[in-house]
């Protein structure tokens, strides 16, 4: 550091005021002369006009001035009064600006300084303003949002639209914990109250709660906490973690977030976001087949797969889950890259399905070629099938490729995997050709998807467009069974909170065996089903159902700082993993509050839901 000696400090404050007052006067020179000349009574305006008095007869005669009171003498005609008037304006102006020079320039050097300095940091506090306006800025584009108008989807009878208060808040204090305690972070420890974060969004604060959370906000009506969000977005979200991220949440939760939010807004804000997050991650997909890798390094742009995943495969409900968020991101932005990715996923699959018409869990992206023969439709497994049936909707049901696909899939599934103990309707997992017989709390959603396809027919006649009611029907009812059965899984605890996986052997029916198998992560997707079996069949058991759900949840979760997964379902005094985890916001919640909206709240028949609960316009066909 260069250091100024003691010595030269008298001259060097000399020269900086000498500086200052150059530039000052450099400034302000031609009022200083102004004003000198206004002291002798020769004024710039005067002098002026009579150099052109004669030759511009319509331009402003300059007042006379008197120097001891400064009284404008009396102009000949209006006009020129006005002009006098304005002149005598600037001249005033111009002394009050003199007077400002000879103060500053009567200061202290050093407090000159930390003037020029204040003022500094004032326009740079005002600039910093200005592009935090403009970045808020709001620019509505016109999308399709039939049935998602905030609040709407009041019930009309009193105790549901209880219920439905209810639910909104509990929404109300997820979010508020969150706020308090975990703001910009990915997720909330309610009990402990800190931010948490998961490694699927690799390391640093990409705001997961808030991405995952503001269509559920906007459906319900919370409008302060959708602009806190909204705010949040605009201002701080860049998505720049470090470390390995999922592709696949990072394509449900934040794509697929943004994007919803940016279908019921039209708000242009989220669609830049939305396609921004997007292109980060596509380096994923530059595998020999196009299957993408499971995980992005988004500061080194390496992929890679998970390090258990055998054979260095990708996972089917990874990369079978992009179609709603990458199909609808090309249709808004007009780029076809996003749809492209996916076109070349479904290309690939099609053109090594077997004849079982099943998929096994896992895929070598790079060989192309499908991984050990594990078939499930909990993890692993579930959303890849879930997306063919979505897929179809979500064109209006015009790709005939992916309707057979997913009929053909279903009834494998029915015919392999689905089994019945006692009365209880449950779909098994196979290895080889074994079956085990439990189900993840995972797998629970497809009660739901089988009746979202059965009630939109997606099962046809063999060969023919012909829709096969009874086919559909079966479908419709075999969802019911499912889902009783993940009730079952429910009501057969002291929590009466579902497990994470239950068992269907020996003395096990819908009941969990080992202890990780006990927990509840706050998981939607049993409320999943009973809004979809709901929405398509009205049966009221789904509405109690799902409020026997919510008050469990409000029992033996909540906390101070928002709702926590717990460790045991079976034992009401059971400890709690301290973990609010996004989806609870996305999913769980705006589930249970569908469930308990009129239908005329998004609609099935304009929007289709992604695996995370982010409702998605469906395209003109
Ligand atoms: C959610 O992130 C999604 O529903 C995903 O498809 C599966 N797992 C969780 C919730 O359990």
């Amino acid at each position: 550091m260069k250091i100024v000696s003691f010595k030269k400090k008298p001259l060097l404050i000399f020269g900086l005021v000498c500086f200052l007052a150059g530039v000052l006067l450099t400034i302000y020179g031609p009022v200083l002369l102004s004003l000198l000349r206004k002291g002798t009574g020769l004024s710039l305006g005067a002098a002026a006009s009579s150099s052109q008095k004669s030759n511009d007869a319509d331009s402003p005669v300059p007042p006379k001035v008197n120097n001891q009171a400064n009284v404008v003498l009396p102009a000949k005609s209006e006009d020129q009064a006005n002009a006098n008037e304005e002149q005598k304006r600037a001249w005033e102006h111009e002394e009050e600006l003199l007077r400002d020079v000879q103060n500053i320039l009567k200061k202290d050097p050093v407090v000159l300084k930390s003037d020029i300095e204040k003022d500094k940091q004032a326009h740079v506090e005002v600039e910093k303003k200005k592009e935090e306006e403009s970045k808020l800025e709001k620019v509505i584009e016109p999308v399709h949002s039939e049935g998602g108008q905030a609040g709407e989807g009041v019930p009309s009878d009193q105790q549901t639209k209880e219920r439905q208060d209810f639910v909104r808040n509990m929404m109300k204090h997820a979010w508020g914990g969150y706020k308090q305690y975990g703001w910009g972070a990915n997720e909330v420890r309610p009990v402990s109250k800190k931010g948490h974060s998961a490694g699927i969004f690799g390391s640093g604060n990409s705001g997961a709660t808030i991405i995952d959370a503001i269509d559920t906000l906007y459906i319900m009506g919370l409008s302060k906490e959708y602009e806190e969000a909204r705010e949040w977005i605009a201002l701080s979200f860049n998505f720049n973690p470090t470390g390995d991220v999922s592709v696949f949440e990072t394509n449900i939760r934040f794509i697929g977030g943004l994007l919803s939010i940016y279908a019921l807004t039209g708000d242009k804000l989220f669609r830049v976001k939305a396609e921004d997050v997007a292109r980060k991650v596509l380096p994923a997909f530059n595998t020999n087949t196009g299957i993408p890798k499971s995980l992005i390094n988004l500061k080194t742009m390496n992929t890679k797969n998970y390090p258990w995943a055998a054979g260095g495969s990708s996972i089917l409900s990874e990369f079978g889950t992009l179609q709603l968020e990458l199909d609808y991101l090309s249709h808004v932005s007009g780029d076809p890259v996003f749809r492209e990715k996916v076109d070349k996923i479904n290309k690939h699959i099609r053109s090594i399905k077997t004849d079982t018409n099943m998929y096994t869990n896992y895929l070598n992206p790079n060989t192309g070629k499908w991984g050990s023969a594990h078939y499930s439709v909990g993890g692993l497994g579930d959303s890849f099938y879930e997306y063919l049936l979505k897929g179809w909707l979500l064109h209006s049901q015009t790709d005939t490729d992916q309707r057979e696909m997913y009929d053909a899939a279903a009834s494998a599934i029915k015919e392999k995997l689905v089994q019945k103990k006692e009365n209880l309707v449950y779909v098994a997992e196979m290895r080889g050709n074994r079956l085990t017989h439990k189900m993840d709390h995972l797998a629970c959603f497809v009660g739901g998807m089988f009746a979202l396809g059965g009630y939109y027919n997606v099962h046809q006649n063999k060969g023919s467009t012909a829709v096969d009611k009874a086919k559909n029907e079966e479908f419709i009812k075999l969802g019911a069974d499912v889902t009783n059965t993940c009730h079952e899984s429910y009501t057969r605890t002291a929590t009466k909170i579902g497990p994470d996986s239950f068992h269907f052997e020996g003395n096990n029916l819908a009941t969990p065996t080992k202890a990780n198998e006990k927990q509840y992560l706050l998981r939607p997707e049993v409320v999943e089903s009973y809004f979809v079996l709901w929405r398509t069949t009205h049966d009221p058991k789904y509405r109690e159902w799902g409020w026997e759900a919510a008050q469990a949840i409000e029992r033996h979760c909540k906390k101070e700082a928002g709702y926590s997964g717990i460790r045991d379902v079976t034992n009401v005094n059971t400890g709690v993993d301290d973990v609010q985890q996004s989806f609870f916001l996305a999913e769980t919640l705006k589930y249970l509050y569908l469930l308990f909206s009129d239908d005329s709240l998004i609609p099935l028949d304009h929007w289709v839901f992604n695996t995370e609960a982010h409702p998605i316009p469906i395209l003109p066909s």
